[in-house]
């Protein structure tokens, strides 16, 4: 029984842990270089997927990802 509930703790703390540092935000923040939110060509050529798409992930064409747009693409 006590295996039991160790097991469910280490199942819920991995969630938990899933829901505050998703792949996404972890993805995002590193590369994010100077925290203005956005990502740069500069900051994109860091991940060559990303530098890839760059134009189709950055839907408003400001030359900048913002998190919305980093978010909200999927390949
Ligand atoms: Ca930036
Ligand atoms: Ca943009």
């Amino acid at each position: 029984m006590k295996q039991l509930i160790a097991a469910f703790s280490l199942m819920f703390l991995a969630i938990s842990a899933t829901v505050i540092a998703s792949p996404t935000n972890v993805r995002f923040a590193h590369l994010d270089k100077d925290m203005d939110g956005q990502i740069s060509i500069v900051e994109a050529k860091e991940d060559k997927e990303i530098m890839r798409q760059f134009a189709d992930i950055d839907e408003d064409g400001d030359e900048k990802v913002s998190k919305k747009e980093f978010e909200s693409f999927k390949p």
